[in-house]
């Protein structure tokens, strides 16, 4: 708890905030994240094929500042000039996304080579200045030709199809990527892209179908959800098979986590509390270590609930090498079971009979907020998080895949002010001070950190409205990159032995 309150107060503007290397085991790794289609641009370029979030960026009223990211942050033609950023600071690691689109531009079939050699640049770029690639294979652009041909990942279909594509990359770029992602996130595509229909492709049954055109609220998240953990296990089993001999590297998924605390000291808020993280972490992540979903989603989610075969609990049970986590932000819970809102916005969200806000019984938000209408900034929620995936799953290998925080982007904001990004130097001296807490207090095997991100870049449905990035992206000039603050605090800590 000492290292935690210390991180609390500390302001971190002195570079650091207290923090070295040393604060940390040894080899731990330090990098940021991204994914292709936030920054990559270029989505006509070198033969890539059109993704489910191509089609949606250009759905009018899907994106709050009516943006797409056609051109994005131009990452496809300026990573060289990115990767000397992340060396600059003294970044280990970067972890980026491949566009399946680029490799596959019809989702299956004919390889595009101009993708390949990309992306082979990006990975030798990369290990030319010492920075590990980590590499997710999906993050969220799926090629609108398999949602086209048969509704992607609603289809089972689609887990040969990522298998073939997973197996491409593997082939391609094996011989340097040592950590693969294999999912970002599945969890948020199924809520946002299949119950709330605020992601692509854009589908849900909420509010009488008015919002969108297609889809069940009720049961397709849930298939998805299935599909994308058939996917992952049938790629590690894959690899395990055919690939891990000669190239020794590993395979996780992305989960995002949201921390959650009881609203209240009942007993009926503790359990609704302990529910809505098994609907979140452990819908995701309980097949991975046990072989099934959590007893009380199949209690409250019934027959829309799929159903692993033995065959197929056998594969899943143990195909995670490491766990991704996402984690931004922690929520207040309290049991809900009456819940209108939930039914008519979000069908996952009623059958966990719960609600979760960041504000108290009273009205008190639980934290800072970020420019994110859900990121409030608690710091302490990131060592709890890490205690509990240690004690659920028996102490697994665990990167934190992203953290981070953003600005708004106001035009009335100066570059110069812009760059005075102490509240972020704050987030992540705070989080990491429990990071660092978790693994050395508590001994929670935490291997690795990424901030989310290293530069601005565009935020999905919110657009260019929202400013993730270590870097400044001038969108009014020429897409130029400009080191915030935290920059150097990075800098510093990386420095630092
Ligand atoms: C993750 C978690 C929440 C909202 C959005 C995300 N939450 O806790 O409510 S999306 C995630 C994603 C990345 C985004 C980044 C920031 O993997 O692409 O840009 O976080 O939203």
């Amino acid at each position: 708890l000492g290292v935690s309150l210390r991180g609390c107060i500390a302001q971190g503007g002195g570079g650091g905030g207290g923090l070295t290397r040393g604060s940390f085991p040894k080899g731990f790794v330090f990098g940021t994240a991204a994914a292709a289609y936030q920054y990559e641009g270029a989505v006509k370029t070198d033969g890539r094929g059109q993704t489910i979030w191509d089609t949606f960026a250009h759905t009018f009223g899907k994106i709050s500042d009516f943006s797409n990211a056609d051109v994005a942050v131009d990452q496809y033609h300026r990573f060289e000039e990115d990767v000397q950023l992340m060396a600059d600071m003294g970044m280990d690691a970067y972890r980026f996304s491949i566009a399946w689109s680029r490799i596959l531009p019809n989702g299956t079939g004919q390889v595009n080579q101009a993708g390949i050699d990309h992306y082979n640049k990006v990975i030798n770029a990369l290990l030319s200045k010492g920075i590990q690639p980590y590499v997710t294979l999906y993050h969220w652009d799926l090629p609108q030709a398999l949602e086209d041909r048969y509704n992607g990942w609603l289809d089972r279909q689609i887990v040969n199809d990522f298998a073939a594509y997973a197996e491409t990359c593997f082939k391609a770029f094996g011989d340097r990527v040592k950590h693969w992602i294999t999912l970002n996130e599945p969890h948020t595509v199924a809520v946002q892209g299949y119950d709330a229909g605020l992601h692509a492709p854009g589908r849900c049954s909420v509010l009488l179908h008015l919002y969108c055109r297609t889809g069940n609220s009720g049961t397709e998240p849930y298939i998805v959800a299935h599909n994308f953990i058939l996917a992952h296990a049938t790629v590690s089993d894959m690899y395990r098979r055919k690939y891990k001999a000669a190239q020794n590297g590993e395979l996780g998924i992305a989960f995002d986590v949201i921390w959650y605390e009881p609203m209240t000291n009942s007993t009926i808020d503790i359990e609704a509390t302990k529910r809505a993280q098994e609907f979140q972490l452990g819908w995701f992540a309980d097949p991975f270590f046990f072989g099934d979903y959590p007893a009380t989603m199949r209690a409250r989610v019934g027959e829309r609930l799929p159903k692993f075969t033995a065959d197929e609990a056998a594969l899943v049970k143990g195909a995670l090498d490491f766990m991704g986590i996402n984690h931004y932000t922690t929520f207040y819970t309290r049991h809900n079971d009456t819940n209108i809102i939930g039914r008519l916005l979000n069908d996952t969200l009623a059958d966990t009979g719960t609600i979760s806000l960041p504000f108290d019984k009273n009205g008190k938000p639980i934290g800072d907020r970020a420019n994110s209408i859900w990121l409030y900034i608690v710091p302490s929620g990131i060592r709890k998080l890490m205690n509990y995936v240690k004690e659920r799953y028996n102490s697994p290998t665990v990167y934190i895949t992203e953290n981070g925080m953003d600005d708004g982007n106001s035009p009335f904001t100066s570059l110069q002010n812009a760059l005075k990004d102490s509240k972020r130097i704050k987030y992540h001296n705070g989080y990491l001070n429990n990071v660092a807490a978790s693994i050395k207090e508590d001994g929670c095997d935490v291997r690795g950190y990424f901030a989310w991100s290293l530069l601005d870049n565009w935020e999905w449905a919110a657009g260019y409205t929202s400013r993730f990035g270590l870097y400044f992206v001038d969108y009014k000039d020429n897409l130029k990159r400009h080191p915030k603050n935290s920059v150097q605090w990075f800098k510093t800590l990386l420095s630092s032995s």
